[in-house]
């Protein structure tokens, strides 16, 4: 079953948010975003803009009537700014008109006076100030402390981990449609719909049941529309509160950029102990968080670092400490891996640095210390059904793994100026929202009496293919075709309260919400035909079975019975994940109702003279559990991987010191392309084994693979060191090519030296 959405993605005719046909009076907005990245606002001067060719109305916080107050976690972000603004592009003004040209005129009109005040970027200067989101925590494990003097080595070192915008291909924006007894309709492009509700119902001051949020597919999250989308949505929602007509508001490239956060870099410390074999007995970490000015999710994302410190390791005594420390930067947010990927390069790189000085190879360091099943994580938890080894040994297997060292060793020696080089990158992601309660979720499916199927869940499909997969779901619980079911946009009238569509968990939760629904739904189906038909009813192949026979009965004459004898047709299926408990103060429970794990070989060549590479292979083998979709699953394998693989190396965010962006449009910021892809990426799932919490014994994959991409750094560094083995590489990401220069040829031996 191919993605259900793909026929109408190559003829373009899919649906987003601005493709729906504009209604009458449409108005357009824009924002206009501080100059500056810190500073007091002393005088607003908005004549020039109100008075603009097809302007309409020019807003402030003034003209908000409920609350201007966003934040998910703590209450700390205006809307639109008042008299103080801490990052550069944070809006101020909302300017509405006829074209969307106009506004954009017209926000060029506004005059502001801002007092500047210091700015600071980087998260060891806040650190060091003490100026935090919420405060420091520490999760651990043993006694770290004790262990140093029994250790045979103890290896410390920085990692400088880049940031990483989201470049959705839809970028944000909403439509916002003013209703009766002042209810608001709002079109946005939302990973979370019930956090846009909840912030438009409030920044109007009216109920929740009062707005209704709808998203029939995004073009595109990748977390940074699991929170920031909501701003816009609101910004449309105020515009249309104001005119009392419809408006629109969709950000170009340049805008989405500087008004909205991303991946959060971080800067990072590592003390790692082992003992004389290489067994690691003690890891110590601290984690400095690059925030942003507003909390926005970065304390959830820090907890989810704190939780995928060790990554695929079992280590016994493990402390690890994080702090979110506030800077002028955009407010960073979520992003595919959640802080997760952070975590995990740190570890990758404590293991690196004790290869360089031991001299056991890091692949051997990385196999001898796999968790395995009834480790206990330094965060409580105990691992069921591990899969870690395996995916390693089968990787290493399938792919003949000795032969790929053994051929790039040969290459190595019969070539100066290029280097191959090889890593292998175990990945173990947990899943769940580590807020447990936003761990539920619910299905509405109605049955029409022609025997056709329309699910809606909380899910968002944003191209990841949870539709699909909602789809295939419905039609094996019915027996049926999946072209006999729709997947309904998600809205908030249907499915309240949901969770965002976020942490790898969409298909999980939702997909187990549709499996209960469709259960009660069988169920009056049987309880209609079962005085004639007795015995054990299913549904296959489009025929009511009997005792696991086909019957007579066809799908959609059981479905007019059913109708006739006056039973239900229509279900509300709602799950909540079993079996998590955490202490998120602690940092003590079960936090995830289980890892997903795999393992990718990543080859490079990487050329010593210009400091160019390229990704010759990625080979992974993936747990996938039993795949609902083995064609869905591939495709957020070889997404994620591509994602990783461009934040370690070619995704590069500066920022100066005056907190500007510098690399801020697709001119500057590049991006991982089909040229960039591995020439050879192969992705094997292991044997389907079923994973009992997941919808039809499925794993979550959204997120997992993305880790993958950390290998292509350590292959890098490594094809770097071939070339010059005196190069002292720091753990510095994304390793651009102007980083692998810089890299190899500091310490270079003088022309007399022989390089060998
Ligand atoms: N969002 C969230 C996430 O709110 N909580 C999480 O634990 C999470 N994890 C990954 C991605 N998004
Ligand atoms: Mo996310 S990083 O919105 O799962």
């Amino acid at each position: 079953m191919k993605h259900i959405d793909s026929q109408l993605h190559v003829r373009g005719t899919s649906e987003y948010v601005d493709d729906q046909r504009p209604p009458e009076g449409m108005l357009y907005a824009a924002v206009f975003g501080s100059p500056i990245a810190h500073g007091n606002i002393t005088a607003l001067r908005l004549e020039k803009a109100k008075a603009a060719e097809g302007v309409r109305t020019v807003l402030t916080i003034d003209d908000i009537p409920g609350s201007p107050v966003l934040g998910p976690i703590i209450p700390d972000e205006l809307l639109l700014a008042r008299d103080h603004v801490a990052f550069r592009g944070e809006p101020i003004v909302l300017v509405v008109a006829e074209t969307r040209v106009q506004a954009e005129k017209a926000v060029a009109l506004v005059e502001v006076d801002i007092d500047p005040l210091p700015v600071v970027t980087c998260p060891r200067e806040a650190h060091a100030a003490a100026d935090f989101f919420g405060k420091p925590s520490t999760y651990q494990i043993g006694d770290v402390d004790a262990q140093w003097d029994f250790c045979a080595h103890v290896i410390e070192g920085s990692c400088d981990i880049g940031g990483q915008e989201h470049v959705p291909l839809e970028t944000n924006r909403a439509r916002a449609l003013p209703r009766e007894n002042g209810q608001m309709t709002v079109w946005s492009s939302t990973q979370s719909p019930y956090a846009g509700q909840k912030a438009v119902a409030s920044l109007l001051g009216i109920a929740e049941h009062l707005v209704e949020i709808d998203v029939k597919r995004l073009g595109g999250g990748f977390g940074g529309k699991e929170d920031q989308a909501t701003h816009w949505a609101c910004m449309a929602a105020l515009g249309a509160h104001a005119t009392g007509c419809p408006v629109e508001i969709v950000l170009r490239r340049h805008e989405d950029v500087s008004h909205t956060g991303k991946r959060h870099p971080y800067l990072c410390d590592f003390k790692l102990g082992l003992d004389a074999e290489g067994n690691l007995l003690a890891y110590e970490a601290w984690l400095y968080q690059n925030a942003g000015a507003f909390a926005d999710l970065s304390l959830p994302v820090l907890e989810r670092s704190l939780l995928h410190a060790t990554n695929a390791y079992d280590i016994p005594n493990v402390r690890v400490m994080a702090a979110s420390c506030k800077t002028n930067l955009p407010p960073n947010t979520a992003f595919r891996g959640f802080g997760g990927p952070q975590a995990m390069f740190v570890i990758e790189s404590a293991l690196a640095e004790a290869s360089d000085q031991i001299g056991i190879p890091r692949d051997e360091l990385q196999k001898r210390n796999l968790i395995e099943t009834g480790d206990q994580l330094y965060y409580g938890q105990v691992i069921e059904r591990c899969q870690m080894q395996k995916t390693w040994d089968e990787a290493g297997d399938t792919y003949d793994l000795d032969e790929i060292k053994r051929s790039i060793a040969a290459y190595n020696d019969s070539n100066f100026s290029t280097k191959k080089a090889v890593s292998v990158m175990p990945v173990c992601f947990g899943i769940s929202f580590t807020k447990t309660f936003l761990n539920q979720g619910s299905a509405l499916v109605h049955v029409y009496t022609d025997g056709s199927v329309a699910v809606t869940t909380g899910g968002i499909e944003m191209g990841q293919g949870v539709s699909t997969n909602m789809a295939a779901i419905a039609a094996r619980s019915f027996g049926i075709h999946p072209d006999r079911i729709k997947v309904e946009a998600t809205n908030t009238t249907r499915i309240a309260n949901m969770s965002p569509s976020a942490a790898s968990a969409t298909s999980d939760i939702n997909g187990n919400a549709v499996l209960l629904a469709c259960q009660e739904i069988r169920e009056s189906i049987f309880a209609a035909l079962q005085p004639e038909m007795d015995g054990e009813l299913g549904c296959e192949g489009g025929r009511i079975t009997l005792n696991g026979n086909p019957s007579k009965i066809s799908w959609e004459e059981a479905v007019a019975k059913t109708y006739l004898s006056r039973r239900r047709l229509s279900a509300h299926g709602f799950y909540a994940t079993p079996g998590i408990e955490f202490d998120n103060e602690k940092g003590w429970g079960t936090p995830f109702a289980y890892h997903v794990y795999g393992t990718c070989i990543t080859e490079v060549t990487v050329d010593c003279l210009r400091g160019t590479y390229k990704v010759d292979a990625a080979k992974i083998v993936h747990d996938i559990g039993r795949p609902i979709n083995p064609i869905v699953d591939v495709g957020q394998v070889e997404g994620g991987l591509v994602q990783g693989l461009g934040w370690m190396t070619m995704e590069d965010l500066v920022w100066n010191d005056e907190g500007r962006i510098l690399s801020g449009a697709l001119s500057t910021y590049k991006l991982p392309d089909i040229y960039f892809c591995p020439d050879d990426l192969q992705v094997n799932f292991l044997e389907p084994e079923d994973n009992p919490p997941g919808p039809l014994g499925s794993k979550a994959v959204g997120e997992p693979p993305l880790m993958y991409g950390i290998g292509v750094f350590f292959a890098i560094r490594d094809a770097m060191k071939a070339f010059n083995p005196k190069a002292t590489i720091p753990y510095t990401s994304p390793m651009t090519p102007e980083r692998v220069l810089m890299g190899i040829h500091q310490h270079l031996p003088a022309p007399h030296e022989n390089l060998s």
